[in-house]
């Protein structure tokens, strides 16, 4: 039975096996939750991630995938870096893209999983920098942390959001959608 959490707080700060970074197709830093997770963690995450650019990632991370590194610094033992798709406003480019907001998170929830994570912490993927509707990334986490089977996520999944608006997206989604969420 998988637990599904939500906190006001700071990803950074978390102490699970791993953490989920919104980070850009570059791998190479940014500002958002990304710069704060390079910042607490040092230099061992971006020099891991410049490795997988000098490699199999030549052409960066596609919008959509998950790919880990080490944590560096941080009380996590991994980084699951992902990239949610820019918000294009309303219309069919946004449907379409809404399938890259769910591939987002299920890849990142599959790659801890695979890294054999008993515990793992998000953020509100897309919606900063890239300006997603809370209320739908809410949605779209609640339900596919939901709906992953059991080998797909880790037992504990817990989101991670940085203001009383965005944890109260994620609160009434779980509502909507009639999934039992603990707000820790
Ligand atoms: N802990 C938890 N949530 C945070 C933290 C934190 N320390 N810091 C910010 N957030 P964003 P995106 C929230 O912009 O929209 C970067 O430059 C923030 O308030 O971090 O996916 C990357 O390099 C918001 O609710 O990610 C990319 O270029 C949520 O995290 C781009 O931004 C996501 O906001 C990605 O944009």
């Amino acid at each position: 039975m998988r637990r599904i959490e939500l906190r006001l707080g700071d990803l950074t700060a978390e102490h699970v096996d791993a953490i989920v970074n919104a980070a850009n197709s570059s791998l190479l830093g940014g500002g958002g939750v990304d710069g704060a997770i390079h910042r607490a963690g040092g230099p061992a995450i971006l020099e891991e991630c410049r490795a997988l650019r000098a490699g199999e990632l030549r052409d960066g991370l596609p919008t959509g995938e998950a790919v880990a590194t080490g944590a560096g610094l941080l009380p996590a033992r991994w980084v699951v870096h992902t990239v949610g798709p820019v918000w294009p406003g309303p219309g069919p480019e946004a449907d379409r893209r809404r399938a890259l907001l769910v591939a987002a998170h299920r890849h990142s929830l599959a790659v801890a999983a695979g890294l054999g994570a008993a515990s793992v912490a998000l953020p509100a993927i897309s919606a900063g920098t890239y300006g997603w509707p809370v209320d739908e990334v809410a949605e779209t986490a609640i339900a596919v942390a939901a709906a992953a089977g059991a080998d797909a996520a880790p037992p504990l999944v817990r989101f991670v959001l940085s203001s009383e608006r965005v944890l109260g997206a994620y609160r009434a989604a779980a509502e909507r959608l009639g999934v039992a969420v603990e707000e820790v």
